[in-house]
């Protein structure tokens, strides 16, 4: 019987649970369960469902006894930058708060005060981002200083999926350095950092690489979907995990990780924490290996996921598409990294908002809303390759999308317009790979991450992107 590794993947819309194993060298998937995620108002804050979404994790597993293909280890990859605390006897403290919601509005200043931003980015490589864990501190210390009292230990959200699982308190590394309070230089917490802050150090523990084992499953839990395996910690920050299946065995090319976010940038063995990368506000996140991930965020997917709901399923995103090309006459385009649309009560709104204000003309219709979105999204792919060669200094051939954004035509045909690159498509389900390959890696299947992402290339469907007329 193969062996089988299971990748729980949950992202701000929906999450599954996949197998993967390897078969004559090529790796394959099966998904097992896929259940939806959301944000929801609790308490006056947007908030993730934590308990429901945990028991999706357990519904997924039973699940994997049931098609008779228990798995040797199971790990979880979700976004950065939330978390819970837990007190002293592991139970969770206060709602899980969504990174989105607006609690971190002017958290920026406050941390400002007490840390310089450009000692603060020289300290971490983290691009600011008002979202970042350390803004969420500071927000929750104003609000609840007394949950933090309490507190005696703080989780990223996968972690604390990780501990449920296992019984095991785990920081993992590369979710971790979201938070922008881990040490660029030590590649663990910045004690010095949290002191400044005032975060007490008893929350953390050393940070873990990505690969390292979590134990097992706790007994009632194995009880419950009546199996035992392994937990193993893969890249849980989903974009560590998307970038680790680039197809790319020398990992020499520009990425576009794409899906709520559009994450775009190349991989570094050595950070750039300079003033000059600041200011175009690139990061340094930590990744497998640690091998940084320089990317810029660019607003991405949201952005039509907004529009489509809002437009209450009238239109699939086919149609949006198709209303897009015939719109083509329209030209106005906007900053898609404006904060107006971060989390607008509505994204239709906020766009017409924006374009007012920048003097253009404002959309009118659903198509040309579509038609200005996709095109400002590749225009700002195109300026941020752009900004990743004029930083580095040297000119990139290839760009690799990866993730579900893969599967939007039009956007990776403007992709390749607005760059001006050599575009390719693929994996579609990269998230899931990174995860499924830090485990496979642990146990010995792949000797070096390089082996892991010839056998990505090798096994799933990598398209160039062409013209309709090419
Ligand atoms: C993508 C992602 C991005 C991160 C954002 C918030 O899902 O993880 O990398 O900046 O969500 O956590």
């Amino acid at each position: 019987m193969a062996s089988y590794y299971a990748a729980v993947d949950i992202g701000a819309s929906s999450g599954r649970l996949i197998l993967g194993w390897l078969e004559d060298g090529t790796l394959r998937l099966r998904e097992v369960h896929r259940f939806q995620n959301r944000l929801v108002k609790t308490g006056g804050h947007l908030c993730w469902e934590i308990d429901r979404l945990f028991s999706e994790i357990v519904a997924g597993l039973k699940r994997c006894v049931e098609l008779g293909m228990p798995p040797q280890s199971v790990g979880v990859d979700t976004w950065g930058v939330d978390y819970v605390l837990l007190d002293k006897d592991g139970g969770r403290i206060g709602d899980a708060v969504a990174y989105r919601d607006g609690r971190t509005a002017g958290m920026d200043a406050e941390v400002a005060k007490l840390i310089p931003p450009e000692e603060l980015y020289a300290r971490t490589g983290i691009q600011k981002q008002p979202f970042n864990t350390i803004y969420q501190l500071a927000a929750l210390k104003k609000e609840h200083p007394e949950q933090l009292e309490q507190a005696a230990r703080l989780l990223m959200v996968p972690d604390y999926f990780h501990y449920l699982l296992s019984g095991a308190m785990k920081n993992e590394y590369t979710n971790a350095t979201t938070s922008q309070l881990v040490n660029i230089a030590s590649r663990d917490w910045d004690w010095e950092l949290l002191d400044l802050i005032g975060v007490p150090r008893r929350l953390f523990e050393p940070v873990s690489a990505p690969g390292t084992p979590a134990g097992r499953l706790r007994p009632e839990l194995r009880a419950q979907v009546g199996f035992d395996c392994e937990v193993v910690l893969p890249a849980t920050h989903d974009t560590a995990s998307a970038v680790m299946s680039v197809p790319c065995p020398d990992g020499d090319a520009i990425y576009l990780s794409s899906g709520t976010w559009s994450l775009i940038g190349i991989e570094r063995t050595t950070p750039d924490c300079s003033e000059k990368s600041r200011g175009k506000n690139f990061t340094n996140e930590g990744g497998y290996d640690y091998r940084y991930r320089y990317l810029k965020n660019i607003m991405g997917l949201w952005m039509i996921q907004s529009v489509k709901r809002e437009l209450g399923g009238k239109y699939t995103f086919d149609d949006l598409c198709d209303m897009a090309i015939a719109a083509d006459r329209f030209t106005t385009r906007v900053d898609v990294n404006a904060p107006e649309f971060l989390a607008p009560d509505s994204m239709i709104g906020a766009v017409r908002e924006v374009c007012r204000k920048s003097g253009q003309p404002v959309p009118n219709d659903p198509g040309e809303l579509m038609n200005c979105i996709y095109h400002s999204l590749a225009k700002s792919y195109g300026e941020a390759v752009r900004e990743i060669e004029t930083l580095t200094g040297r000119a990139y051939e290839d760009l690799h999308i990866v993730g579900g954004g893969t599967k939007d035509d039009y956007l990776n045909r403007l992709t390749r317009q607005y760059t001006g690159k050599r575009v390719h498509t693929g994996p579609t389900e990269a998230t899931v790979v990174g995860n499924l390959l830090a485990q496979m890696l642990r146990d010995g299947v792949f000797p070096s991450l390089s082996e892991a992402r010839r056998a990505v290339a090798n096994s799933f469907d990598i398209k160039e992107v062409r013209n309709y007329n090419e």
